[in-house]
This record gives C-alpha cells, structure tokens and sequence, in this order.
C-alpha cells in the first residue's frame, strides 16, 4: 500500500503549513500552481519537514496534533528534536499521542512519551543548534542519510540571521574550510523558460554516470521578495533531487540579492566539505543575480534560446561579457535557429573579447576563449559535448593559473562585500544615527540641506560615538 506523507512547509508570511498527502511530487506541484488553497502571502516556500505514516488515518491524526502545536514545537519537530518536542509537551501538561508509523519506531524513553515520527527529509529551520563541530563531523562524514541531515542542518545554521547562531556558524565555517575547495563550480544562468532545469537534470544525471557527486544551488532574485519557484525547481528536477548522489538547496528565501548571494556561497562550502565535488549553482537571469554568480563559480554559462535578438539583450546587460560559455537550448525545436544563433553569439563573443580583453585579441593557445555549444535539455542531447568544453576550460585555467586567481579574487570580493554590508548594518542601528536619521531623510527629502551634508552629519554622529567609547 502507498504511504501516506504529513509535510510542513514554510510559508511567505513566515508561518508553517501542516498537510497530509499520498503524493508529495504532485501535491508539490499543486501548491506552486496554487491549486491547492493559499492567500497571496501564505504562498509556500520550502518543503521543512516530511513523515511517513502507513494509513491514512495514522496520518490524519498526526497532522491534526501538529496542527495544534506552537511555532516552537513544530520547529523541534523539523530539526528533528524529538526530546524537546516532548519536552515542550510536557511543560503543558500534554503527552502527544502515538501516530502509527510505517517504520519501526525507536525505544521509548519512558512511560507515555511517544517515539518520533520517521523522518524522510527534513530541513530544519531554527531549533536548538547543534554545536559547530558536531554538525562539521556529519557534513564531512560518509555519504548517506547521516551527512545530508548535517548538510542540511549545517546550511539552515548559515542561514540563520540570529547573532547567536551567527558565531557558531562561523565557527562552523572556520572548521569546514579546510575540507573545501576542491569541487568545480559552474555557475549556469538563462531567462525564465529557457531550461536551465531540464539541462540541470540530465547534466546532473550525466554527471553522476560519470562518478561524481552533483550539489545544485539556486540564486533566485525573486524568492527575495515573492518565494519564487523554489517548490517547482525542487519538483521539476523529478529523477535528479531523489538521487543518493545529488543534493539540491533551494534559494534562501529572505533579505537582498546580496544576503541570498552570501547564503549560497557558504552553503557552497558545505556541500564541497561533504564531497560533492561538482557545485551547480543556478540563477534565473534577470538583474544583479548573474554577477553574483559569476562571482562565486569557476565558470559561468549563460543559456540562450535559439532566437536571434535574445543575445543582443545579454550584450546589453553586460552578461555576455562574463560568460565563458554559451549554451544554446531547445536545439531541437529548430536546428536552423540554433545554427544561426551560435554563429551570430560566436562572432558576438569575438567582438567582445577584442573590445573588452587586449590580451584575447590574438589567438593564444594557453588562454580560453568563449565557447557556443547547442543542445537539447529535453532530448539530453549535446550533454557530452557541454561536459567535454568545461573539462577543457578547466584544464587550461588550472594550467594556466587563473582559476586560482579567479577564486583568490572572489574571496577577498566576498570579505569586502560583506565588511560593506556589516558596517552598512552597524551604521543603521548605531543609536545616534537612528535618532536623527528622520530628521535628516526628511531635511534631504525636502531640500533644506544638501545630500552630502546630511551623510557627513550622520557619519559624524556614528564616528564620534565610536571614538568617545575608545577613550
Ligand atoms: N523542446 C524543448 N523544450 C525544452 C528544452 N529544455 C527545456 N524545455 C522545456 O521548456 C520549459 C521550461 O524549462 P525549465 O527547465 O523549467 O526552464 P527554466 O529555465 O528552469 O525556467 P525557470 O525555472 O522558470 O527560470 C519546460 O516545459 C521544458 O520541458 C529543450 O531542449 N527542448
Ligand atoms: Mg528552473
């Protein structure tokens, strides 16, 4: 008989939805089409926590419990703390009851407590944090159910935005450091509907027949705001998010592009630090997100339909410049197009690296010069021949020196983008600055003081305050 799942999802609002299902890819698919009932801001986000129970029933009445629960007892339960679920169920007097479960159930602890339900995949969000050198002992242990509760358990921590959980996660950073770098990061972007995530799959499946291990990770700029497509992503890629051998993170779902950006780059490290040692990280292509990736992988592809006029947009935004390869996609619908197209982007690509890069303007051997590939994601044709122009890009970066450089560079971007954000957050809640920030918004806003003045009376209220302390 089918199992039956009792799922939590995290909502946009920031609240949890409890629901019972006997299919979880298609009830996925319903909530990102919104068939099955949300507000606008309830949308959900991210699939936390899943149980596997063998009746209907068994399953009916867990939710109903976990329906009831506080915010606190449901975030115990996803990060898979049985103990302070009881704990929390204790403290009110209330023992939850047993649900039946498929799996054996683990030894009771003492007499009316209940074993926790079989976790299938959990993401825990804020529960008690394990200390740094436990979850860095999981995430660099063997692969299997063990390490990807880390993995999982490791990124939430990086995630979390509490000033507590901010220095165990840089402890935790620290000790899983050493344990990273050696994973090739692709970075791989395209417009909405070009088939980034049919290519991801058959790449990812590609991969993994080759004998590695595949970490996706997505930058969507939307979720920053709206949630995104992060249940669809997490669905849609149907074969390759079920494989032993590959994890997929979706996009955090909170704060700036930048704070997005950082999340992934550390949840970049993690999946290095476990083994995985091919990094996808995917972003849809609209704004900022494609520098950021760039900014974070060894190479950066960009997809294009087989269309002419779409490359002209990414040499408007500046995005061509940055790619190390063009994936041409759908090859299949019209194989003239895409023939016409990787001619029109090769020259394109020629113009550019003479304009751009001097030193690319000759021919040179121990240097790469950007590429055209056409595939079909859908038929997972031209896989190979992508897979083959990465080793070589790889190979002649390592050669010649500059993936080193290109990753040395990245670092010291990254501690000078997050020094900026740090004093930029340091700034905004120093006490003296918030107080009269009102006033001078308003003043600028109105025109009765000049823009920099009022920056130079404000830099002055935080600097003063500073060297008053120090003295
Ligand atoms: N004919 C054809 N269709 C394709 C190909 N690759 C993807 N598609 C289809 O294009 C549609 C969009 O594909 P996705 O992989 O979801 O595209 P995406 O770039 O991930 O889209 P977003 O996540 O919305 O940014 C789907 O219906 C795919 O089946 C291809 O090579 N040929
Ligand atoms: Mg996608």
């Amino acid at each position: 008989m089918r199992p039956f799942y009792v799922y939590i999802l995290r909502c946009a609002d920031g609240s949890y939805y409890v629901g019972h299902t006997d299919d979880m890819v298609l009830r996925m698919q319903q909530h990102e089409n919104g068939k099955v009932g949300y507000t606008a801001l309830r949308k959900p986000l991210e699939l936390m926590w899943q149980g596997e129970f063998e009746t209907r029933e068994g399953a009916l009445a867990f939710e109903l419990q976990i329906k009831g629960w506080s915010r606190v007892k449901k975030e115990a339960l996803m990060a898979g703390d049985w103990e302070r679920v009881q704990e929390l169920a204790q403290s009110r007097g209330k023992v939850a009851s047993a649900p039946r479960l498929r799996q054996a159930q683990p030894e009771r602890v003492g007499g009316d407590e209940v074993s926790p339900p079989p976790t299938v995949h959990s993401e825990p969000v804020e529960g008690r944090a394990k200390p740094a050198h436990a979850l860095m002992e999981g995430v660099i242990g063997q692969p299997g159910p063990v390490q990807r509760r880390a993995m999982s358990k490791a990124i939430t921590l990086l995630e979390s935005t509490r000033t507590d959980h901010r220095a165990q996660a840089d402890e935790l950073l620290t000790q899983l450091l050493p344990h990273t770098g050696k994973a090739f990061r692709l970075g791989i972007s395209g417009v909405p509907g070009v088939g980034k995530s049919t290519f991801i799959e058959a790449l990812g499946l590609y991969l993994i027949g080759q004998g590695h291990r595949v970490a996706v990770l997505t930058i969507d700029p939307s979720s920053t705001v709206s949630g995104g497509s992060i249940l669809g992503d997490k669905t849609r890629m149907e074969h390759l998010s079920v494989h032993e051998k590959a994890y997929i993170r979706p996009s955090p779902s909170s704060g700036t592009l930048g704070g997005v950006a950082e999340k992934t780059r550390e949840a970049m490290l993690v999946c290095e630090a476990a083994g995985y040692d091919v990094v996808i990280v995917e972003t849809v292509g609209v704004g900022q997100s494609e520098i950021a990736v760039a900014g974070m992988t060894d190479m950066f592809v960009l997809m294009q339909l087989p269309n002419a006029g779409d490359d002209l947009q990414a040499i408007k935004k500046g995005v061509m410049e940055i790619a190390d390869l063009v994936v041409i996609n759908k090859a299949d619908i019209d194989k003239n197009a895409a023939t016409r197209a990787e001619a029109q982007i090769t020259s394109s690509l020629r113009l550019l690296s003479q304009h751009g890069n001097p030193e690319n303007a000759h021919h040179n051997e121990t240097l790469w010069h950007p590429k055209v590939v056409q595939i079909s994601a859908l038929l997972g044709q031209g896989v190979d021949s992508f897979w083959a122009a990465v080793t070589q890009f790889r190979q002649l970066q390592t050669a010649n020196g500059r993936l080193a450089t290109r990753r040395e560079k990245q670092a010291l971007a990254w501690m000078w983008e997050r020094i900026d954000a740090g004093l930029k957050l340091a700034f905004r809640q120093h006490p003296q600055v918030k107080e009269l920030l009102p006033q001078m918004q308003a003043d600028v806003a109105a025109g009765r003081i000049a823009a920099s003045t009022a920056a130079r009376n404000l830099l002055l209220a935080h600097t003063q305050q500073a060297q008053a302390a120090i003295k």
